[in-house]
């Protein structure tokens, strides 16, 4: 275990005064457009991220795989590494499981450790993508839109086993995301499929605890790739509207076809009161999972910015929302790769936070669009990187993640540990 002796301290006093420069420099300009650097730091404060446990280690293609060393081999050593990202970032306190992968089998010893590493467990996966051994049925034509009841019952059955491991570790929502769909036309009657996957929802959600929330997550194609049965927001809306009232809608943000406006998709889910919660990634083709802010930035700003006011008009605090990176690649180092996510999702939403509002309407009720461009560039072109410092600076992590992260030796620490072969779970 890396964690008792890690401290950030003579990291931190090493790059203090070049920091307090900066973030003075920053705080000056930014009190002069009226803008509240301690508010910005409050609501970085009330904004946690969950680190999915399938990111923790390089993901394969069906090319082949290459491991970064030192990766995670149970979900002990998951938790772990969630928690060492957490010690550097101050936002990221709880970890994402997908089950079958990480079953915490000793959910009595699971909960000390995650106690003990000051951890919680964020929303549960469910996997009926894949056939696991020893399963009776295949998923292989489908879960829960399936045309066989006895195959729609077992999927059914999983999500609950899902939602009894989630329980069992103190989380409250179930996050579900199908592969189910048909490769050629004519393979499947379209609106069965989709009539079907309605019911074997609602099945779900009449067993689980009265606590429990439903995430249905939308994706337009893969692995299927004529059509798949949740394939965009407005039937997954439809879904959780006919599901009940803690259905809601989770927007990854690779799931979308090229060029879709998220930030659209956004802003109409969330006034309709149904958006659950939120995948971080990025792309550029189609489900690429790359690191969330390395292709589009302005567009993860203007979703922010989306979200930011949406939650606003309902007067919701940003934790009423899910939010959790949710990517795998395979060549970067995958703790580099989740520090860099979140350092871009944090940036996104401090420039969401600094829009003025006010000035904004008024160029919006009287169609300035020239002027409208002007307050999101202004927000969005400044450099906010010194206000995350100092967030992290008072919570105890460090100047800089990723470079801590290095000079510490980190990854050849946890090599050392764990063996240059070592292989995470999962993808
Ligand atoms: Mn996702």
């Amino acid at each position: 275990m890396l964690l008792p002796y890690l401290t950030t301290q003579a990291y931190n006093d090493a790059h203090l005064a070049a920091h307090q420069r900066e973030f003075r420099f920053l705080s000056e300009s930014l009190q002069e457009k009226q803008v509240d650097v301690e508010r910005l730091l409050e609501k970085l404060a009330g904004f946690q991220v969950a680190i999915p446990s399938w990111a923790l280690g390089t993901g394969g293609t069906r090319f082949g795989r290459f491991p970064a060393g030192g990766e995670p081999r149970n979900l002990e050593e998951k938790m772990h590494d969630v928690a060492l990202l957490d010690r550097i970032a101050r936002c990221c306190g709880s970890i994402s499981l997908h089950i079958p992968w990480d079953i915490p089998s000793d959910s009595k010893a699971i909960r000390s450790l995650a106690n003990d590493l000051e951890l919680r467990f964020d929303a549960v996966n469910s996997n009926t993508f894949q056939d696991q051994p020893g399963q009776a049925l295949s998923y292989r034509y489908g879960s829960l839109s399936h045309v066989d009841g006895a195959v729609r019952k077992q999927a059914i059955e999983h999500n609950l086993e899902v939602v009894r491991y989630g329980a069992d570790l103190g989380t409250d929502v179930l996050s579900l995301w199908l592969s189910d769909g048909s490769n050629f036309p004519g393979q499947n009657n379209i609106s069965g499929a989709l009539e079907r996957t309605q019911d074997s929802l609602a099945a779900i959600y009449k067993e689980m605890p009265g606590e429990f929330r439903m995430f249905i997550e939308y994706k337009p194609f893969e692995p299927n790739f004529y059509a798949t049965v949740i394939p965009d927001w407005g039937t997954a809306y439809l879904l959780a509207e006919r599901t009940g009232d803690r259905a809601s809608v989770l927007v990854d943000l690779g799931h979308h076809l090229p060029n879709t406006n998220i930030e659209q998709i956004v802003a109409t889910v969330l006034s309709t009161g149904k958006l659950g919660g939120f995948h971080f990634n990025d792309s550029k083709y189609a489900d690429d999972d790359l690191t969330t802010g390395s292709i589009r930035p302005y567009q993860l700003f203007l979703i922010f910015h989306e979200l930011v006011s949406g939650l606003n008009k309902k007067k919701l605090p940003l934790s009423s929302l899910g939010w959790m990176i949710d990517a795998s690649h395979n060549i970067k180092d995958p703790l580099e790769d989740l520090l860099q996510a979140l350092e871009a999702i944090q940036l996104a939403l401090l420039q969401a936070l600094i829009v003025d509002t006010d000035a904004l309407n008024a160029a919006q009720v009287s169609n300035d669009p020239a002027g409208a461009g002007e307050i999101l560039y202004d927000a969005f072109r400044r450099d906010l990187r010194p206000i995350l410092a100092e967030y992290r600076l008072r919570k105890g992590g460090a100047l800089s993640p990723i470079q801590f992260f290095r000079e510490h030796g980190l990854r050849n620490e946890l090599i050392k540990q764990r063996g240059k072969k070592a292989l995470a779970t999962g993808l």
